[in-house]
């Protein structure tokens, strides 16, 4: 079943596991590992949240659907470029693909977030978080039906993105995974390694915000703290088009998978 994001404030009731009767603890598999958090639960909400896989439209799970691939990286790590690559690649093959990006600057929240990276607007660090992430959330309607329908989607930036920008900053990782729960979980997460220097050196860090060398340093660091199964590691400091030929190969694996009906599952609930 889906978790939707009135259900999802639940998960920001943290308690203490001696507060919290036995039967609210719930265990979730972190990136390092299979690890119990304890949440209390208002139990006046019909709290059912334990199915982490998405039904399709008639209820079966085998049913063809497109893929969601994620291109994650530090700033100058050559995503954008790679993006729009793969994007022309699978239309080449006839494939039904559309390529996105977050943050998405043209909705509202986007506006916001917008003007904060171009340091026109201070926001206290919790509340751009929450905002980056609602912008996932106000897009995840139209990118399950999307999937459901067939078209694969090829993301510019996700959740980790998220967690990695926030947690370096100094914030919790676990606070700042917590609001990103319930969203769709990528099939494949294509992470475009390459080291904070190499980075610069490339150049054309904009007037944004971030886009320094030590941050991105720390950037890197939580990065590192969230790889998991979904994740393929790519050399990004290889000549354009191998790392190309490197994604096209994972990525025709994944979109095969995924027609042929692989679940569709919710991000950390598993
Ligand atoms: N960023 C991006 C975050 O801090 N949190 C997020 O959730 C996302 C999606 O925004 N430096 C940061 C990373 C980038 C910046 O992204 C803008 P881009 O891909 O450079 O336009
Ligand atoms: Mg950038």
């Amino acid at each position: 079943m889906n978790c939707r994001i009135g259900e999802i404030s639940l998960y920001h009731q943290p308690a203490t596991a001696s507060a919290a009767p036995a039967s609210t603890n719930r265990n979730f598999a972190t990136a390092a590992g299979r690890q119990t958090i304890s949440f209390r639960y208002n139990l006046k909400f019909p709290f059912k949240c334990s199915s982490r896989q998405i039904h399709m439209e008639n209820n079966h799970s085998s049913d063809s659907r497109g893929a969601l691939i994620v291109l994650e990286g530090l700033d100058r790590c050559g995503k954008t470029s790679q993006s729009s690559r793969l994007l022309q690649y699978l239309e080449g093959l006839g494939h039904a693909v559309e390529s996105w990006r977050f943050p998405d600057r043209t909705t509202s929240v986007g506006q916001m977030i917008s003007s904060y990276l171009a340091n026109k607007s201070h926001l206290d660090d919790h509340t751009i978080h929450l905002l980056f992430s609602a912008n996932r959330w106000e897009k995840r309607s139209l990118m399950e039906s999307k999937l459901k329908s067939g078209t694969t989607l090829i993301i510019d930036r996700y959740s980790y993105s998220g967690v990695a920008f926030s947690s370096a900053k100094g914030l919790d990782m676990k606070w700042c995974k917590s609001p990103e729960m319930g969203l769709l979980a990528p099939d494949l997460v294509l992470y475009l390694d390459i080291s904070p220097e190499k980075a610069a050196e490339r150049g054309g860090y904009g007037e944004e915000r971030y886009e320094q060398l030590e941050f991105q340093k720390k950037v890197a660091q939580s990065y590192k703290m969230l790889s998991d199964a979904s994740w393929k590691i790519i050399d990004a400091t290889l000549p354009i088009e191998d790392v190309e030929k490197q994604l096209t190969e994972t990525v025709l694996d994944c979109v095969a998978t995924c027609r042929k009906g692989k679940p569709l599952l919710e991000l950390w609930l598993s």
